[in-house]
């Protein structure tokens, strides 16, 4: 008690109330630099976790980790353990593999395989799967702290792969990791359920076969979801990507594919339980490849008074661009799939007979696409090549798909610097072309 009073004494470095006499003693003590040892307890630290360390478990590491520390997780599968997060600042991370944390019937609280209660928490590299809980709702994370980042990570068969509370000051980002045959098959349980927080983010990732429910669900005032892969396979999931509440959100350079057997016929539903504000009410989308395996369609479903502009994205399969008439919709174009890499596998990138090559029209920048999803969960930024080309990818010339760079850069880098080292990154790619 006495040594954090002391602490806190000693960072704002002014007098404050003291209790008595020994506090009065230690201001006077505290009152020169820190010591190594003193400044080494406040330091984050880095705990180890694995089956061969003094913390075993995860939540061996969650009972002892303070504010801004790092837990290490080993690679194995973790049976049943299950912990909530408290601490604010966490980065947790596997480390040398993907550590696989298998709920076999247990929860944290009745709710998770994690609980993460802090704020700012980063989630790196993790599996979670097999979340079960009486109420239906157990996910593979619940997030009830404000801001959570997940990078290269994994949720599936749980009841939800991640459970977002309602916060107003939270920022959610989901890039480079995968969610797959999450919800109970009541509608009410999805791959990705985010609630009223202020922005989500999803990038490089992959989201298929929902169990009836989304595949992605969002009632964030933003949405930002960008060059993925979000696909029903032979699931019954109901809409591709579902935004409820609407908000300002930019769907842009995603494949987009409804299955043959999805409850629902919309891909995109947009602002189906109402709008909060006229804020809420833009929805830009822009350089997706849609695909419909379904008998029936509507590729972006809006609700009356929705803002949309649909611009450069690819129709592929039956049924109608959207419900509503008054959209500003230019450069959506109907396409058979011939002129994609290999449509059976899901990849539609473009061959060169593409009719979608450099037919697409200028969007705002900040509506556009940086990236292209990249099978397995990856992302690269997506080239400029010529006018825009419609879809979710743009085609390279045949030097840069082999190689990843651009006739015009090859033509850029003087010869010499072909062969002779340099420092810096043009000089780098030079040498190799
Ligand atoms: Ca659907
Ligand atoms: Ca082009």
């Amino acid at each position: 008690m006495i040594d954090n009073g002391a602490v806190r004494i000693r960072r704002v470095g002014v007098a404050v109330r003291c209790w008595s006499l020994l506090c009065v003693a230690t201001l006077v003590v505290t009152g020169v630099p820190a010591t190594a040892a003193e400044r080494a307890v406040d330091s984050p630290r880095t705990w180890h976790v694995g089956p061969d360390r003094r913390l075993a478990t995860p939540s061996a590491a969650a009972a002892v980790a303070r504010d801004g520390d790092t837990v290490l997780i080993d690679p194995g599968t973790y049976v049943g353990d299950v912990a909530t997060w408290t601490q604010d600042d966490l980065t947790l991370r596997g480390v040398g593999g993907r550590p696989h944390l298998q709920a076999d019937g247990s929860s944290a609280q009745g709710k998770a395989i994690w609980v993460i209660a802090g704020d700012r928490t980063t989630v790196d590299r993790l599996e979670f799967s097999g979340a079960t809980v009486p109420d239906q709702n157990g996910a593979g994370i619940r997030q009830e702290g404000a801001g959570l980042t997940v990078t290269r990570s994994s949720f599936h068969d749980n009841q939800n792969g991640i459970l977002t509370g309602a916060d107003p000051g939270s920022d959610i980002v989901i890039a480079r990791s995968r969610f797959f045959r999450n919800g109970t098959g009541d509608g009410q349980t999805h791959n990705l359920y985010i609630g009223a927080v202020r922005s989500l983010t999803v990038t490089g990732s992959y989201l298929w076969g929902a169990d009836t429910g989304h595949e992605l669900k969002s009632r964030a005032a933003t949405n930002t979801i960008t060059g993925n892969r979000i696909t029903d396979g032979d699931a019954t999931a109901s809409y591709s990507v579902d935004l409820p509440n609407g908000g300002r959100s930019p769907i842009a350079g995603n494949v987009i594919i409804q299955g043959p057997n999805s409850e629902n016929s919309a891909l995109v539903s947009y602002g189906a339980e109402g709008f909060p504000d006229a804020g809420s009410r833009v929805l830009w989308v822009v350089n997706n490849t849609f695909v419909n395996r379904r008998a029936t369609g509507t590729f972006v479903q809006l609700a009356e008074r929705s803002r949309a502009n649909l611009r450069n994205n690819l129709l592929v399969g039956p049924g109608v661009v959207t419900n509503l008439g008054a959209v500003s919709a230019q450069a959506n174009r109907r396409v058979g799939s011939k002129g994609f890499a290999d449509p059976a596998a899901d990849d539609f990138s473009l061959r060169a007979t593409s009719p979608a090559i450099d037919r697409g029209v200028r969007v705002p920048e900040r509506w556009r696409p940086r990236w292209e999803y990249a099978h397995p969960t990856n992302r690269i930024r997506r080239p400029s090549v010529g006018r825009v080309d419609l879809g979710a990818y743009e085609r390279r010339s045949p030097r840069e798909a082999r190689f990843g760079y651009s006739d015009a850069l090859a033509r850029a880098c003087p010869v010499r610097t072909r062969t002779r080292p340099h420092v810096g990154m043009v000089h780098v790619i030079c040498q190799h072309i």
